[in-house]
């Protein structure tokens, strides 16, 4: 069975942390209506999800994927690069103590979770404003030995290494090369972003199904000429917040 893991929005998303977009106001109901259509998506394609309760006084709280690396050997809670996200990760810690054993990235590492992407057995990480060396080398101490390849990814331009690049299909990456290179992911198959849509790389792969936004008409054409099947959901109200749809979600497997 598939579980995610998700939190609604707190009411202080205003105060997010921006990096490479301009503040806006965001508005709050708008932003609560989109989440409940994503819940709704993930529902739809058969998911369990545990919604945690919303967090008043933690702006970037919906964002739960950066609080943790989940895999089927263990859960690894994040130092996110943010302070202010920091006292996220109690509360994520707890929801997924049931689930898996918990290892921790320690000080002076720090690392979040939009920037680690998971392909079979190799772990790519970002180096991004939010994740650096030290971490990634916890990483690799915690992960080989449990047959992990952890490969660090530079990025450029944008927030999260899944801002830039993400899964669709079993050996297909939907990538924006102005930010990350292909060439860190030799023997993949690639769909390029619409040009236009510079920020449509990142897609929630669910089983067969991706959960992609409608705000990207030009490349959801070109998933669908691959054969991707999609679920759109409006997510321009979170995207003020920097925010794309991996970020809304933890996902796992667990079986009784
Ligand atoms: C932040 O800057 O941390 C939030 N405003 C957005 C985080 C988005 N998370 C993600 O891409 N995984």
């Amino acid at each position: 069975m598939m579980f995610a893991i998700t939190r609604g929005v707190s009411p202080a998303i205003d105060r997010c942390e921006l990096t490479h977009i301009d503040r806006e106001p965001i508005d709050f109901s708008r932003a609560c209506a989109q989440h409940r259509q994503y819940v709704e998506a993930l529902r739809g394609l058969g998911i369990q999800v545990l919604a945690l309760p919303v967090e008043p006084d933690l702006p970037d709280s919906v964002f739960v994927e950066d609080a943790a690396l989940v895999l089927d050997e263990c859960a690894i809670m994040t130092n996110p690069g943010a302070r202010s996200r920091r006292p996220e990760l109690e509360s994520i810690e707890a929801a997924l103590t049931p689930y898996r054993k918990i290892l921790h990235v320690q000080a002076p590492g720090t690392i979040d979770g939009g920037d680690i992407l998971v392909v079979g057995k190799t772990v790519f990480v970002g180096v991004t404003t939010r994740s650096n060396g030290n971490a990634i080398g916890q990483l690799t101490v915690m992960l080989e030995p449990l047959g992990y390849e952890v490969r660090p990814v530079p990025v450029t331009g944008c927030l999260h290494l899944k801002s830039g690049v993400t899964q669709v299909a079993d050996d297909t990456l939907l990538l924006n090369p102005d930010w990350v290179s292909s060439a860190y992911f030799p023997g993949l198959n690639f769909l390029e972003v619409d040009p236009a849509e510079p920020g449509a790389a990142n897609a929630v792969l669910v089983g067969g199904a991706i959960i992609f936004p409608t705000a990207f008409p030009g490349t959801l054409k070109i998933l669908k000429s691959a054969g991707i099947t999609a679920v759109t959901v409006d997510a321009d109200e979170l995207a003020k917040a920097e925010g794309a749809v991996t970020c809304c979600s933890l996902l796992f497997r667990h079986d009784d």
